[in-house]
């Protein structure tokens, strides 16, 4: 039986008749997305249509999701709203804190020794306040929604940016920063500006080596890291359902990538089919019951020009496995010979040392029941791997069934690593040097979505490619980077040439998923007696201090980076190391946009102290800024703060006393995050106005006192020859988020609400 199968039943008693409503009100038929977006109104019954990319809704999304990383501030945030209880089913997943090092067993031990404390305090939170707990081990946050809470038309929020995984299994499921989390988890309406729609057509069929994973890979090529910014991307057509579930959640996985609010398909008997696999017979009939409101009416798809605002067509027959990277997800390179010229062009090594395969990506029964298909071939026709395989499992369920039916061991014969269920060497868990800083150029490829710079082991020198499972298990064996299985031909250990045969595998497990201990640890009824503990002296977690307002008196304040280029949550708060601070404001603080390149001489961590003229770390610039009282001022590129949920991208700026942060354009998680937090998220009107900034800027802001939607700020720039500009900044501030400012945050604001 399905997890709240009972508010599952209540979404759908409701949505015929909001849907029914919505479709008379806007006077055409829906697609899906707008079918789940207006049967979740706050306000119920739909009685106005909304214009996409511009007017803000109120949203009551059906659960919440949050991973150990984000909970932590999540959770310290949520225990400040004064709530007993939270409002909706809300999950706390324990899988970003575990390193990848030796295997599975001795990792796992090793990660429930050194975060202890942070694991116990989410335990008993999630106890106190009603909320599911899955223990470290249990398996990635998105692959345990998959199999236990998504349900075609319902709608989730999740403290983490591939949330939007769930779309696999029709639903809207957004990425948020904890502060999200915390309004619905208090019971209070979230909102989310009315994304655009883009329609993705499924033609032809996936065949031989071509896999779900090449389907977003290419979307990414085609939109780009920010392409799909402010919409939600349905994929539809007979492409769509021919597509295991898992295949599609993969597809939506990555939408993260393209910047997209989140990906979704209409339900379909690939989605029945993983339902009853996975013990949700009832979730299946349920849905059956009312199956055209879990897709999009016949004449959107039919017409998908009249009805969403871009159109892709991908004919799956044609599309070719590809490798995107290294260090972006939207850089793409067919399989084989076109990366021989590339690769030699721009000197990335065509040595592969690593295959990793997992992350909440690419981590289901099916994924490495494909990838062993080609490890099982390197085994049968006497070829030795070039490249080391490390292997991470999404959850406990995939792991114990892939085990059981003999998949793991094939991957082991070949000396693979089975690593942990957990995120591992997708979020720089991973010991792989000793001195990440210091080691050599290499090149690796991996199933995961996200391949910054230093993302998977630390070293900027790595360069990573992303595939599919089955592509990143045949270029691990081949251990060449322009290796092309459909094409070329392997020596085996008795010098024979061989190749490898396309790839087989199943959707689901022939003989049923099965699992000893799946992990979770249900709540108690009543949790009012559970005591929370935080140590005060703690180095992992710290209580909040509430942010003071900013105010309308910005004067003075120096510029303290301006970020050049691609500049990530990764480089405003690096993962890996600093993952332990997650729950320490201020411990975390000392990593603050160390990643980011300083416009001004190109490196990283070295920016000019302007009250002493000398070059420091950023964090320690900061400090120095806030000692003496003085604001200050971040300025950056396109896409700023794109990729992670993290809001600690957000809160350590403020905790150390930036104001404002100026950029040409924001990734949306982010741009939420600096307004949840109290802070000023503005771009400029021209972006050539970047080239303006000069290292030794003062800013002046001059209309702070009418701060008001639609209009926008004007900052006067004191350049050290004494010259001035004044720049115009615009923002997407709407009333409630200007009140959010002038509390000093959300939670300021609720905090005023609930006492
Ligand atoms: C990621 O993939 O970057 C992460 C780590 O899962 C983040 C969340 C975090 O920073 O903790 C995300 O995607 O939101
Ligand atoms: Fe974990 Fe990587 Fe997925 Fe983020 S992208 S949730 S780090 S597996």
């Amino acid at each position: 039986m399905a997890f709240d199968i009972d508010m599952i039943k209540g979404v759908y008693s409701k949505m015929k008749e909001r849907v029914d409503t919505a479709k008379s009100i806007v006077g055409k038929p829906l697609t899906l997305s707008e079918k789940i977006l207006y049967s979740h109104l706050w306000d119920g019954q739909p009685t106005k249509g909304y214009t996409r990319g511009k007017d803000y809704v109120e949203f009551a999304p059906d659960r919440v999701a949050c991973q150990d990383a984000t909970a932590q501030m999540a959770l310290l945030q949520f225990m400040q709203a004064g709530k007993p209880k939270v409002a909706v089913p809300t999950t706390v997943h324990c899988d970003h804190l575990i390193q990848a090092k030796s295997g599975a067993e001795v990792d796992l031990k090793h990660a429930n020794e050194t975060s202890s404390e942070v694991f116990d305090f989410l335990e008993s939170v999630s106890n106190k306040y009603g909320i599911g707990f899955w223990k470290p081990g249990a398996g990635i946050i998105h692959q345990v929604v998959l199999e236990n809470y998504a349900f075609p038309g319902g709608m989730m929020i999740g403290t983490d940016s591939h949330t939007v995984n769930a779309g696999g299994l029709g639903m809207v499921a957004i990425g948020v920063g904890g502060a999200d989390a915390v309004d619905v988890m208090a019971g209070m309406p979230w909102e989310l500006k009315f994304p655009k729609l883009i329609g993705v057509r499924l033609t032809g069929k996936l065949s031989g080596w071509t896999a779900p994973k090449d389907v977003i890979l290419k979307v990414a090529e085609i939109l780009t890291v920010k392409g799909g910014t402010g919409a939600i991307v349905e994929y539809f057509g007979p492409g769509a359902k021919s597509m295991s579930c898992t295949g599609k959640g993969t597809i939506c996985n990555m939408g993260a990538e393209i910047g997209a609010t989140t990906s979704t398909f209409g339900y379909d008997e690939s989605m029945e089919r993983y339902l009853r696999a996975t013990d949700r017979a009832d979730v299946a009939d349920a849905a059956n019951n009312i199956k055209s409101y879990l897709t999009a009416d016949p004449e959107v798809y039919d017409n998908p020009e009249q009805y969403f605002d871009q159109v892709i067509d991908i004919n799956l027959s044609e599309l070719q496995p590809l490798l995107n990277g290294p260090f972006t997800p939207d850089l793409s390179t067919p399989v084989g010979s076109e990366m021989t010229g590339k690769a030699k062009d721009n000197e990335w090594p065509m040595q592969v040392e690593w295959g990793l395969i997992g992350s909440c990506t690419n981590s289901s029964y099916e994924d490495l029941s494909r990838a062993s298909s080609i490890a099982q071939q390197a085994l049968d026709k006497g070829l030795k791997t070039k490249a080391e395989f490390g292997i991470n499992p999404g959850s406990e369920q995939v792991r114990y069934t892939a085990d059981r039916d003999g998949i793991l061991e094939v991957f082991e014969k070949l000396d693979a690593k089975i690593f942990t269920n957990a995120c591992g060497p997708c979020i720089g868990q991973w010991a792989r040097y000793s001195d990440p800083k210091n080691a050599p150029k290499n090149s690796i490829v991996h199933s995961f979505n996200r391949n910054f710079a230093k993302r998977a082991d630390g070293n900027p020198n790595t360069h990573a490619f992303v595939a599919s499972p089955e592509i990143t298990a045949a270029i691990a064996i081949a251990g060449r980077l322009d290796f092309n299985p459909m094409t070329d031909t392997l020596i085996n250990e008795d010098g024979e040439e061989v190749r490898l045969d396309e790839p087989t595998g199943w959707e689901l497990p022939p003989k049923g998923f099965e699992v000893k201990e799946n992990g979770y640890l249900e709540p108690e009824e009543d949790g009012s007696h559970v005591n929370v503990v935080v140590a005060p002296d703690s180095e992992r977690l710290q209580l909040l201090t509430p942010f003071e307002p900013i105010g309308n008196d910005i004067t003075g304040a120096k510029l303290l980076i301006k970020a050049y280029g691609k500049c990530t949550t990764d480089h405003i708060s690096m993962a890996g190391p600093w993952l332990r601070y997650r729950g320490h404001l201020d411990n975390i603080a000392n990593n603050t946009l160390i990643g980011a390149v300083n416009a001004f001489n190109k490196k990283t961590n070295f920016v000019k102290n302007q009250l002493t003229g000398e070059y420091n770390g950023v964090p320690d610039v900061q400090r120095e800024y806030k000692k003496n009282n003085i604001w200050s001022v971040v300025v950056g590129d396109h896409n700023y703060g794109e990729g992670s949920s993290r809001e600690h991208a957000a809160m350590q700026p403020r905790h150390l006393g930036v104001a404002a942060v100026i950029v040409k354009s924001f990734a949306r998680i982010h741009e939420t995050n600096l307004k949840k937090q109290g802070m000023l998220g503005l771009t400029f009107a021209n972006e050539s106005d970047y080239d303006l900034i000069q290292e030794d800027d003062t800013f002046n802001f001059l209309d702070l006192e009418s701060f008001a939607p639609d209009q926008p700020l004007n900052v006067e720039v004191v350049h050290t020859d004494g010259s001035k500009d004044t720049i115009a900044l615009n923002h997407t501030y709407n009333d409630a988020q200007i009140k959010w400012y002038r509390e000093g945050s959300a939670l300021n604001l609720i905090k005023k609400q609930n006492a």
